[in-house]
This record gives structure tokens, C-alpha cells and sequence, in this order.
């Protein structure tokens, strides 16, 4: 089985990656791969970003490596925190803080107003070939905190064909639907 290193320090993510590719790939976190380097995100698209964390692991471990740069543009307020998504009122701001937060922030706007999406771009290198796939998944932001499984925003995350925010679908159900899943699982094919 291949082993690919995934160039990530967020458990919430490497939970949901493992369920999807572990059947074909044998995917080892960095801590795994004794990586524990900070990587400076400083691009200015996911796309950027999820190629940077990619080479950059890469450039250390020389083994095929995936990368995944995530986060929630929120319409109404344009389109932010998108790619600032983990440093959004600080890094070691807990989600409990910065969910309340944008949910002051939406207080009194209407359902119609609240749109937002999640977005995932994967990146893939083995030093030969470079692969980026982006995908999303369409939500609204809802009026409470709710819901225990996923991580970061998904307890604000409302799906209106589920009636349930992200933070309620079981690990399966979101990967079947999520930006991530969706990448992970066309990404899979292509490796
Ligand atoms: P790595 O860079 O180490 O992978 P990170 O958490 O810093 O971890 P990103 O820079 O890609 O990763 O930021 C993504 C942020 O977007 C993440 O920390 C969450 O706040 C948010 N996010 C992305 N996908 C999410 C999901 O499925 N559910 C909830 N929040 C998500």
C-alpha cells in the first residue's frame, strides 16, 4: 500500500481524511512522519496555500504528500473568514468564541442573507506530479451553536436539505457531502 504523508497539524481534518483513503493508502500524519515544522501560509487563494503546505512537507520527507487548505466564506460578510478561516480572532481563539461571535454578527439577517459555503482544495505532489482539485458544499449560517461531531465552524454550519448543521452528521455522512470528502474522493482517483 502507498504511504502518503498528509501535510496537516489539524486532528479534525486527518480524522476525516483517513476515513476516506485509508481503504488505498496507507496516510500518515506529519507527526508520523516526524515533521514539525511551521509552514507559513501566506498565499492568497486556497489553492496557494494547500500547494505551499504540499511542497513544503514534500521538500522535507521526499515521499508522495497530500495537503488540504480549507475554510468558510460567509456571503454576507464578504466572503470572509475565507483562507483566514484558523486565524480568524486569533489561532488560539476557541471555536465556542468565534462561532458566538459571527452569530452577533448575523444577529437579525434573514435566512436569505445568511448563505455561505465551505471549501476545500487538495494538493498533491510526489515531486513530479503537482494536483490541486477545489470543492464546496453550499450551507446557510444558523441561528445557534449545535451539534458535537466535526470541528471549528461546523457547529454554525446549517444544511437545510439535512435540517442539521454539519456539526450533527456523522463522520460518514458529512465525508459523502463535505468540500473535503468530495476532494478526497476525486482526488483518490487520480493518485
Ligand atoms: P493545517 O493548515 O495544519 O491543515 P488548519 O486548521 O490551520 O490546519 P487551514 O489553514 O486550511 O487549516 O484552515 C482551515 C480552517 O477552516 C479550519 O481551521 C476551520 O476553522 C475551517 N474549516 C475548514 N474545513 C472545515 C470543516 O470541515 N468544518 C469546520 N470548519 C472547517
Amino acid at each position: 500500500m502507498k504511504t502518503i504523508v498528509f501535510a496537516t497539524k489539524n486532528k479534525g481534518k486527518l480524522k476525516e481524511i483517513q476515513a476516506v483513503l485509508a481503504d488505498k493508502f496507507n496516510v500518515i500524519s506529519m507527526q508520523d512522519a516526524g515533521i514539525d515544522t511551521e509552514i507559513e501560509e501566506n498565499g492568497k487563494t486556497f489553492e496557494e496555500n494547500s500547494l505551499i503546505k504540499a511542497r513544503a512537507v514534500y521538500e522535507i520527507c521526499k515521499k508522495p504528500v497530500l495537503a488540504d487548505d480549507s475554510g468558510l466564506e460567509i456571503d454576507y460578510l464578504d466572503k470572509k473568514p475565507g483562507v483566514h478561516s484558523a486565524r480568524y480572532m486569533g489561532e488560539d481563539t476557541s471555536y465556542d468564541i468565534k462561532n458566538s461571535h459571527i452569530l452577533d454578527l448575523l444577529k437579525d439577517v434573514p435566512d436569505e442573507k445568511r448563505s455561505a459555503r465551505f471549501v476545500c482544495v487538495i494538493s498533491y505532489t510526489d515531486g513530479e506530479r503537482e494536483l490541486s482539485v477545489r470543492e464546496t458544499v453550499e450551507g446557510i449560517i444558523g441561528h445557534e451553536i449545535k451539534g458535537e461531531n466535526g470541528f471549528g465552524y461546523d457547529p454554525i454550519f446549517y444544511l437545510p436539505e439535512f435540517k442539521k448543521t454539519s456539526a450533527e452528521l456523522s463522520l460518514e455522512e458529512k465525508n459523502k457531502i463535505s468540500h473535503r470528502g468530495k476532494a478526497l474522493a476525486r482526488i483518490k482517483e487520480m493518485i
